[in-house]
């Protein structure tokens, strides 16, 4: 496991209040839809918290700015914590997320590009956020990073894996995708039901950079960036992490892949997380 520290104790201090935030504003979107993605959400807190914090040259002051970094949540179902990480960082109120999956709410059930101030792509067909992720850095020609988040089950797309060729035999040095390996999908344990076996193997024999860490570790985040950023060609993050992260009962458990918390679900999950 790959793990050093850049961070300021500051920095750090300020980054995991944005990820405590970053997991209430989501479960307050769901929990008012009264459906939607918590786990998947909750898994990539830490990561979206970094990338809009502490990463991606993005402002909500010129949203399209032609040079801003790019962001794919390849795994769109996650919406509610790309949102989220939008919604703090000031392209729309935080209130916005009550109107969560409404008819007519910029925030729709997956990221609607002409809908959300910041949604750089449209997704939710699980696979072809990471194709789009690869066109983008392609187009970049040196002035922006790409960032892409795909999901262990997502990996079991035939298209992740064109896109993972290719990203490499153009040797996009700009591309950096965050595998988020909670070891569930919709169903089970991923393993269960595909398994992925070695994603470090994987990834480097597609001629990948490849990093591994804890995806919940800001310090491991930043050094696994660092490290990223030194090397020739793409980089795949495999970040451990746990589904439902930071609401014990939703942890580790597909129960809670596509369930909103009913009131009192509700209460005790803001209360875990806000006595973390
Ligand atoms: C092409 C496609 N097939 C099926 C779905 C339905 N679906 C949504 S999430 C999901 C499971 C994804 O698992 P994983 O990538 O591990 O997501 P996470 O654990 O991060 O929620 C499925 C099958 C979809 N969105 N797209
Ligand atoms: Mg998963």
């Amino acid at each position: 496991m790959h793990k050093e520290a850049f961070l300021t104790n500051e920095q750090l201090v300020a980054l995991k209040e944005k990820a405590k935030k970053n997991r209430l504003l989501s479960l307050e979107g769901i929990y008012a839809a009264k459906s939607g993605h918590p786990g998947g959400s909750l898994s990539i807190a830490e990561i979206v918290t970094y990338l809009y914090f502490a990463e991606m040259n993005v402002s909500a002051d010129n949203p399209t700015d032609p040079c801003r970094d790019r962001f794919v949540l390849s795994k769109g179902h996650a919406a509610p914590a790309l949102y989220a990480a939008l919604a703090q960082k000031g392209f729309f109120p935080e209130e916005e997320m009550k109107t969560l999956r409404r008819v007519g709410s910029m925030l729709q059930g997956h990221p609607a590009s002409l809908k959300t101030p910041g949604v750089d792509m449209s997704t939710g067909s699980l696979g072809q956020g990471l194709s789009t992720a690869c066109g983008m850095a392609i187009a970049a020609k040196g002035n922006y990073n790409v960032f892409a988040i795909v999901g262990d089950g997502e990996l079991q797309e035939g298209q992740i894996w064109e896109a993972v060729m290719l990203s490499n035999h153009l040797k996009l040095s700009n591309l950096y995708v965050f595998v988020d390996y909670n070891k569930v999908q919709l169903s089970g344990p991923t393993d269960e039901i595909s398994e992925v076996l070695d994603l470090v193997k994987k990834f480097e024999a597609f001629g990948w950079n490849t990093e591994e860490i804890d995806g919940h570790d800001f310090e491991a985040i930043e050094g696994a960036m660092t490290s990223a950023k030194a090397k020739v060609g793409p980089t795949a993050i495999i970040c451990h992490t746990v589904k439902g992260k930071g609401v014990s009962f939703m942890e580790g458990s597909a129960k809670w892949h596509g369930n909103a918390p009913n009131a009192e679900q509700y209460a005790a999950a803001c209360a875990e997380i806000e006595a973390n």
